[in-house]
């Protein structure tokens, strides 16, 4: 086996790549990510020095950042199933909302739980403010964008719903999404019916302790 994969079941990045490695039922090694193996976390500085996983191996080739791992799976070691179109003008609206999920339901929704780790003299309350308002903001957008749609681009489960369940699902834990949001109520319920992320969510249950601002019950 050639695909290596360094990476952690609660990281939503993470979800994100094993959601497309499940659809397609692609073949890897799974290197977890963990204070008790400083082995994989030496071997991941050194292959990316930023620290920030998931990193994809391929025979030794580095392949950085969830969005660029997914296409590189496409490209090298495609399944049946598709997650960016071959026609340009529909894959552009695919990496639109992929963009979109990272930029402004993914950062957002990191600051907040990475404020709440730092120490009470280290914190920002401002930026804070400014990512919840953020996240209003994106759900408000994601609610008119979904009407109409079964997945974030359409009717085709695409690379943008690998980004969409992960980032949903922890979006909602941090700052609730509001119930008067249906469409992207329903939206975020087909993704974690979808059998690729359910696995993902399912991986990731005896890590929900971890969650700082502490997880619901539900999901
Ligand atoms: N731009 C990166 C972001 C990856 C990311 O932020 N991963 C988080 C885990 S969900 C991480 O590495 N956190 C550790 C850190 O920031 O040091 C991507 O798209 O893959």
């Amino acid at each position: 086996m050639t695909l290596k994969l360094y990476a952690h079941p609660f990281s939503s990045y993470c979800q994100k790549v094993l959601t497309a490695l499940y659809e397609n039922r692609t073949a890897f090694e799974y290197c977890q990510l963990s204070h008790d193996n400083p082995q994989a976390m030496t071997e991941l500085a050194a292959l990316w020095p930023f620290r920030k996983f998931p990193v994809l191996v391929d025979a030794g080739r580095p392949v950085p950042e969830a969005t660029v791992i997914i296409e590189y799976l496409g490209l090298y070691y495609p399944g049946p199933v598709s997650l960016l179109p071959a026609e340009p003008r529909a894959a552009l609206e695919v990496r639109s909302m992929d963009r979109f999920f990272d930029n402004y339901i993914s950062t957002p929704q990191q600051k907040i739980v990475g404020d709440s780790l730092r120490g009470a003299a280290e914190r920002d309350p401002r930026g804070v403010a400014d990512a919840r308002a953020m996240l209003d903001t994106a759900y408000a957008w994601l609610d008119k964008t979904m009407a109409g749609r079964e997945w974030a681009a359409g009717d085709r489960f695409s690379l943008a719903d690998c980004a969409a369940a992960p980032f949903l699902f922890y979006a909602d834990w941090t700052h609730r999404i509001d119930p008067s949001f249906a469409q992207v109520w329903a939206y975020r319920q087909r993704l974690l019916a979808r059998p690729s992320f359910a696995r993902a969510v399912d991986e990731a249950r005896p890590y929900r302790s971890f969650f700082p601002l502490g997880a619901p019950d539900r999901d």
